[in-house]
């Protein structure tokens, strides 16, 4: 079945007054420009005209010019006016573009095909903004140079894990059964919605790299071929996870040691032979040591030794290596409060600083444990200035309802993206990562999110889902933008006012179902920063102990007199002092520390009063009612659109929302029961607990 469309249907552009269009410049990506605007202008009147560089004549009059200007003269259907002026705050880039308008001609202007690309989605976001009025020049460009998103997609079926791992969006929009899913319109379309939000590198394959996964470096290499021709028009670039044992696993050596002169050679002819067929393959996303997956540690290396081999074999091709920091113990004793693993990827990664070849980029999940709905930010993020850093999101949402649950998460990233590890008037995360001087050489510019589309009609399983992929790509391109911003936008672009009864409706019934909906799933679900009080078997619905005497290291620490996880330096495990000040003093203290996460910071007894003024277990209670009945008002919101958006999609948010409703209701009950049984002090508002 063809898939329902998501932002960017065919006629989501309108450009409404736009009789004549000329696309002016040469390239892949510019042809791929042409055609949007042919099939737009097919759609809905009006017609485009191609020059190239070569210094083709001009054509005139025109309402809307889309050109590179370089090399060679610009059309004559440029205003002169355009011309003229420097660009504003200096050059565009290899993705940015010029967008104005002067004497009734709507101009985009780019220095490479890229640019014009993304200069085009944002027209179709402007709609009829884009061509009434004048707008004064005005330079677009990505904050962050890498937008990329990593598919958790295993080429064969995983016994457990299936087609996708953590996938809630049916099977993988790339593999099948061992081999290429082979629909090559879908992946026409999803490189397609993809560049519509900014996203320009995709890794194909999951982390944990299983045998199958493994060959598609070296004698599966034709399928990756395939998938890099067909993002490329897009501008995405194609990545590939390894395995740190390819060289034994693949090569038939001995060893996979990192400074072995044998296991160099053997990466260094794979990766060329990879280039050779892909000159513009991205680079190896890496899990090393981790999680079972193997790693320098086998042979008395770190961490360091381990990228940088794979980073020069890279390095010629000007590719990267993108090495996971998510390394951590995963046997720990459950009886040892004074272990953490939310110390690990520090404790493992900060003391490699400046060690690192330049291609190496250290992905980091942006919290400490392991993208739970609350965390505090990495602290690895501000810890390691001489490194190339990335922060890793999850767009699926794993441990956030699985795309059975609405929860728009754009307000949380902004959240992590805005953080100022050094304290209110110094850099924020993003700053960091885009490479705003600072002390020390900071370079980097990239954002990762784990991907949440599958083969699902509706692309998410959840309609709404969308909304957080969309969210990703456009915080990568812009972090500063504001959520309900980005909603707006992606209301617009999913449901374009031509193609719905009552615009007005949709977006405010839209706002109403998402704007606070991450905070709500918080509510329900683990309080107060505590975390993975979720069910082992998938991460689905509430586990109130399921962790709890496990060695997975995710412990709440709950008894009679209390609950949360001493991290502080003074009498637990020391987690708080990997922040710089103000955070390290702020955590620290119980006075100080934010109520959101107070008990990632801290045990404390049930009693202890919040600066909202409610006692922990008072404010369990309340949290937990309070969620339920939030999720109550969208699905009853939701039924306002009934007869008023698509039937496919409003029936599918209807039985997403009878599931969100059941599930957030079991984990009230759970969750409260829980810890009424533990401290025995009852609701002071007497609601049925038990
Ligand atoms: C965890 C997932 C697991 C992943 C791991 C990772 O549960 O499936 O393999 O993260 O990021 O959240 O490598």
């Amino acid at each position: 079945p063809r898939p329902h469309p998501a932002w960017l249907p065919p006629q989501a552009w309108r450009p409404l007054g736009v009789r004549r269009v000329l696309v002016h410049g040469d390239g892949l990506l510019v042809d791929t420009v042409f055609a949007e605007v042919a099939q737009a202008c097919a759609a809905h009147g009006g017609r485009v005209d191609r020059t190239g560089t070569d210094g083709a004549s001009a054509v005139d009059p025109v309402d809307l010019v889309l050109a590179l200007r370089d090399p060679g003269p610009l059309p004559s259907a440029v205003p002169a006016a355009v011309t003229a002026g420097p660009t504003p705050d200096g050059p565009l880039g290899d993705e940015g573009f010029l967008l104005t308008r002067v004497d009734d001609v709507t101009v985009v202007l780019a220095d490479a095909p890229a640019g014009l690309l993304y200069g085009l989605f944002h027209l179709v976001r402007l709609g009829e903004a884009a061509h009434t009025g004048d707008h004064p020049a005005r330079a677009h460009r990505p904050a962050l140079r890498r937008r990329m998103l990593d598919h958790w997609d295993n080429v064969a079926v995983h016994p457990v894990m299936g087609q996708v791992e953590r996938g809630y969006a049916g099977g993988s929009i790339f593999w099948r059964d061992g081999g290429p899913r082979g629909d090559r319109d879908r992946l026409r379309a999803y490189a397609r919605l993809l560049a519509a939000c900014g996203v320009n590198a995709i890794s194909v394959n999951n982390v944990n790299v299983g045998l199958t996964e493994a060959r598609l470096l070296t004698d599966r290499l034709d399928d990756v071929v395939d998938l890099a021709d067909l993002l490329r028009p897009y501008g995405i670039r194609v990545h590939l996870s390894v395995t740190f044992a390819a060289p034994v696993v693949l090569g038939g050596l001995p060893t996979a040691d990192p400074l072995d002169d044998g296991v160099r050679d053997w990466w260094e002819s794979t990766t060329r032979r990879v280039h050779a067929r892909i000159p513009d393959f991205g680079g190896y996303v890496v899990k090393a040591d981790s999680e079972g997956q193997p790693g320098p540690f086998s042979y008395g290396r770190d961490h360091a030794d381990g990228a940088n081999l794979l980073a020069a074999a890279l390095a010629p091709h000007g590719a990267v290596v993108h090495w996971r920091a998510f390394v951590y113990d995963h046997r720990q004793d459950w009886r040892d409060r004074t272990t953490d693993r939310a110390r690990a990827a520090y404790d493992h990664f900060a003391p490699l600083d400046g060690r690192f070849a330049d291609n190496v980029v250290l992905q980091v999940k942006f919290g400490p444990v392991d993208f739970q709905p609350r965390e505090p930010v990495s602290p690895v993020i501000a810890a390691m200035p001489a490194t190339r850093v990335a922060v890793e999101l999850q767009v699926t949402q794993e441990y956030t309802g699985q795309q059975w649950h609405a929860c728009y998460l754009a307000p949380w990233w902004h959240e992590v993206l805005a953080f100022r590890p050094w304290g209110p008037a110094e850099r924020s995360v993003t700053d960091v990562l885009a490479d705003v001087p600072g002390p020390g050489p900071h370079r980097g510019g990239d954002l990762v999110a784990v991907a949440n589309v599958g083969d699902d009609p509706f692309w998410c399983g959840h309609p709404l889902a969308q909304a957080n992929l969309y969210a990703f790509g456009r915080l990568a391109w812009d972090p500063g933008l504001a959520a309900d911003a980005i909603l707006d936008e992606w209301i617009d672009l999913t449901f374009p006012a031509s193609t719905v009864g009552d615009p007005a409706l949709v977006r405010e019934t839209l706002h109403a179902v998402l704007d606070d909906s991450w905070r709500t799933y918080e509510r329900y679900t683990a309080p107060l920063g505590v975390g993975f009080m979720v069910n082992p078997a998938g991460h689905y619905g509430p586990g109130v102990d399921g962790y709890e005497y496990s060695r997975w290291g995710t412990y709440h620490f709950a008894d009679r007199d209390g609950v949360g996880v001493d991290r502080t330096c003074a009498t637990g495990t020391g987690f708080a002092g990997q922040y710089p000040p103000p955070w390290s003093q702020v955590y620290e203290s119980l006075e100080r520390c934010p109520d959101e996460l107070l008990l990632f910071f801290h045990h404390v007894p049930y009693s202890h009063v919040l600066h909202s003024g409610v006692t922990v277990i008072q404010h369990i209670y309340d949290t937990h009612f309070a969620g339920v009945a939030e999720v109550v008002a969208m699905r009853d919101r939701w039924t306002r659109l009934a007869g008023v958006i698509d039937q496919a999609v409003y029936d599918r948010v209807v039985e997403r929302f009878d599931e969100q409703l059941r599930c957030a209701t079991e984990w009230r009950d759970q969750v409260n029961t829980y810890f009424f049984r533990k401290s025995g002090v009852p609701d002071a508002r007497g609601r049925r607990i038990h």
